[in-house]
């Protein structure tokens, strides 16, 4: 344990330099322009980029080992074909301020933007910002999208060449139950809280979202008429509530054979007060003591692990597009979510929290230049791909990235960069994640340290123990001293 504390703090110091580098721009100047192009691979062309972003799946996916009945066999296989991140974060535990993050690769302790409220051009520093899919554009890509890249309000016709079902329209119809047939879960919630509910719908999957943008996805890349290079993204709002899929997704799961996740009686015993006041814990209605009360806990991770196979198949149905395509040899596929999502676990039913099960996220690369099977557990963020992407791709972007880019990674699978992600819910309200630990301060001083090799589902808070003290301020070291005050307008 001592060794791995020094080694740690010692590396520490590394990091710190890095960082400083990345502040004063002379990390991002040398990810620009052509020469880091001749460094991919060998690749004569620049390689189109796949991208899947799935919203609010956790790790409960086959590869990730984060739920042992989890069937998700595209996903697995795309793993399989390439490099999976296991320890991969989100720069924000919530849709609209993640996707702001990455879209930009502006952290929301420097934009603001920290709530789903807070719109991401409302952000003083996000104004005039070239936003990922833009930079593709001007990059010479040909750049097309549909279903949810930008949170809701947020989508920008301009940074697209196409999009379906239209320019201005990022979303299809898609099929919801009847309001006299909700809540489908049969608890008697108040009506505010029916966007949380749960159950299968009588339809086949072509009367849904995902289904119906994972088609328009792979026809687009099977007619070959994209022209080249392109980015094209696909974002999949399931398995986001309600959790709604077709039947057969749910018989996949019988009620009565599901593992429920590990959970420890009175977890929240040891953190502090500032814990219980973000998820949805605090929640006036509050969704733990329901699903206790009515029994309903199994259900639900039924219905979540559901609609992570409803997805899983649209996965599916967008890589055979693929494969299927004259694309398949010089297309990079990423896929990622924007967060994960508590079931139950800490007394949570909700993202909008700052430990793992909230920050973990899926992170795959696939595609020229990457090792099949390769496998890193280096802490990495959403804040990164754009920062890759345009070493990848050769944008020639001027925006202050706080990721950066994980070629050398991808490069070096086994390799040790002791780097850190940091995961950010309000201003001074922050988690860091390092290989071995996780650090979470509240905006009232108070913290949680957990050793993730000894306890991976954080149950024993460390942070008041003395022999702690200097990987805690390690840690805390990484959180940036100044933050963004909200930018809601
Ligand atoms: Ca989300
Ligand atoms: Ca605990």
């Amino acid at each position: 344990m001592n060794n791995r504390l020094n080694e740690n703090v010692k590396d520490y110091s590394l990091v710190s330099r890095r960082r400083f580098l990345k502040y004063s721009g002379l990390l991002g100047l040398s990810l620009m322009g052509c020469s880091s192009l001749k460094k991919w691979k060998g690749q004569n062309t620049r390689p189109n980029i796949l991208f899947l972003c799935i919203d609010d799946l956790n790790d409960w996916v086959g590869c990730m080992g984060g739920h042992p009945d989890a069937k998700t066999p595209n996903m697995d296989r795309l793993a399989a074909n390439g490099m999976l991140f296991t320890n991969a974060h989100c720069p924000a535990p919530l849709c609209g301020p993640c996707r702001a993050a990455f879209l930009s690769g502006i952290a929301p302790y420097n934009t603001g933007v920290y709530k789903n409220r807070n719109r991401l051009r409302n952000s003083s520093v996000l104004e005039n910002t070239v936003l990922m899919p833009k930079s593709f554009k001007e990059a010479g890509y040909y750049v097309s999208g549909t279903g949810k890249i930008f949170h809701e309000a947020d989508h920008e016709p301009d940074n697209w060449h196409e999009y379906w079902p239209a320019i201005d329209v990022p979303n299809p119809e898609t099929y919801a139950p009847p309001e006299s047939e909700m809540p489908l879960h049969g608890m008697p919630v108040p009506k505010k809280a029916w966007g949380n509910d749960f159950g299968p719908i009588p339809v086949p999957n072509e009367e849904t979202r995902d289904w119906k943008t994972a088609g328009w996805a792979a026809r687009r890349l099977r007619s070959n008429e994209l022209s080249e290079p392109f980015f094209l993204a696909w974002g999949c709002k399931k398995p986001h509530v309600p959790l709604y899929a077709p039947q057969k997704y749910f018989d996949m799961y019988p009620l009565d054979k599901i593992k429920m996740p590990v959970i420890l009686e009175n977890d929240l015993d040891d953190v502090p007060q500032a814990a219980r006041e973000i998820g949805s814990y605090s929640w006036p209605w509050k969704p733990h003591e329901y699903f206790k009360k009515y029994g309903k806990q199994r259900e639900c991770v039924q219905a979540y692990l559901a609609c992570v196979s409803y997805v899983d198949d649209c996965v599916g149905r967008v890589l055979k597009g693929l494969e299927e395509s004259s694309y398949k040899d010089n297309t990079i596929v990423v896929l990622v979510s924007d967060h994960g999502i508590h079931k139950g676990e800490k007394e949570n039913w909700s993202k909008y929290t700052l430990w793992e099960e909230a920050t973990r996220v899926p992170m795959m690369f696939s595609g020229p230049g990457i090792k099949s099977g390769s496998e890193s557990a280096e802490p990495v963020n959403l804040l990164d791909l754009y920062p890759t992407f345009a070493q990848i791709c050769g944008l020639k972007t001027d925006v202050p990235f706080d990721g950066s880019s994980i070629t050398d990674i991808i490069a070096n699978p086994k390799a040790v960069f002791n780097r850190i992600s940091v995961t950010a819910y309000g201003p001074h309200l922050n988690s860091v994640r390092s290989r071995d630990w996780r650090y979470i301060r509240y905006d009232d001083g108070s913290e949680e340290l957990y050793n993730h090799i000894e306890d991976p589902y954080e149950w024993h808070n460390l942070a008041s123990k003395p022999e702690f003290k200097t990987i805690k301020e390690a840690l805390a070291a990484h959180i940036p001293q100044k933050q963004a005050e909200s930018s809601r307008k």
